[in-house]
């Protein structure tokens, strides 16, 4: 189910950009994992690590290099647009690691997530995993890959064979729904897993690995490369409601289980704010 049968022009120049974006920043993670302890910030479920920002930084030179007159938002640079985003221009969407309580443990599941968007659009997307050399890809009319090699969903069909991934929102509090998410997701999936890493989460079912993620409170860096490279693998992806800011509840699936997943978590979703 791609949504782009075409190419707008110069999105090739925009796929080179984000792989060498997201390489560059992962790379710089990877290399100074042992600087990992290095916190700026802490809270309850969540912490801001120096190299937070240095692998922000790297993607941001690497863009700013190529397309100075972009304007970029990233988690760790949200506040600072460059040039007026607007429904023409293009405005990319960075995660410098997106895992950052994985990272901070040593935990391999971590990524570094760029996309180029046009009017809300994906239009070019790079997610690097660095721990495990993983580069996932994709474009607007081009197929999403892996290493290179074209991916495509699961053809699982059935929610009771199927793998779901989700999270747990990094403004816990037991007493909000994720819990009864996660529980009515367990209840009626083969397996339910927390791996976090959204944009993994999303690459991994692009591939076919797994096949539906959900996510109650999660940010647009999080899922916005993510999102096309799924789209472009046959996949469905859909923002299910916007929570405010950044922050919304969004599902992507192999397109099969869809509906039925949807289903699943409606009713304790909708509580959730
Ligand atoms: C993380 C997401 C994960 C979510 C965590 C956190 P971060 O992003 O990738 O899916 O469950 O709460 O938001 O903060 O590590 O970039």
């Amino acid at each position: 189910m791609s949504i782009f049968r075409h190419s707008p022009p110069g999105v090739d120049g925009l796929l080179d950009c984000a792989v060498k974006a997201a390489i560059t920043a992962g790379r710089h993670a990877l290399r100074n994992a042992r600087r990992r302890f290095e916190v700026v910030q802490r809270a309850a479920h969540d912490v801001k690590l120096t190299l937070d920002g240095e692998c922000q930084s790297r993607a941001e030179r690497i863009i700013g290099e190529r397309f100075p007159e972009h304007a970029i938002r990233g988690e760790e640079s949200a506040a600072r647009p460059r040039g007026k985003p607007s429904r023409t221009r293009i405005e990319w969407i960075i995660d410098p690691i997106d895992g950052t309580v994985n990272f901070s443990h040593g935990l391999p599941f971590w990524a570094c997530s760029v996309a180029a968007t046009c009017g809300g659009q994906t239009i070019a997307a790079a997610v690097y995993a660095p721990a495990w050399d993983e580069l996932f890809t994709a474009a607007a009319g081009w197929p999403a890959k892996l290493n290179g090699r074209p991916i495509r969903v699961s053809r699982v069909n059935a929610l009771s064979r199927s793998i779901v991934l989700t999270g747990l929102d990094k403004r816990i509090d037991p007493r909000l729904p994720p819990f009864e998410i996660f529980r009515a997701i367990s209840a009626g999936v083969q397996k339910a897993r927390v791996l976090g890493s959204a944009s993994l989460d999303i690459c991994h079912v692009a591939c076919g690995r797994a096949d539906g993620y959900f996510e109650t409170g999660i940010y647009i860096w999080d899922i916005a490369a993510g999102r096309l490279i799924l789209q472009q693998a046959g996949g469905k992806a859909e923002i299910l409601r916007r929570l405010g800011g950044d922050r919304l509840q969004f599902i992507a699936t192999n397109g099969l289980i869809h509906h039925a997943l949807k289903s699943l978590i409606r009713r304790p979703a909708a509580s959730f704010v």
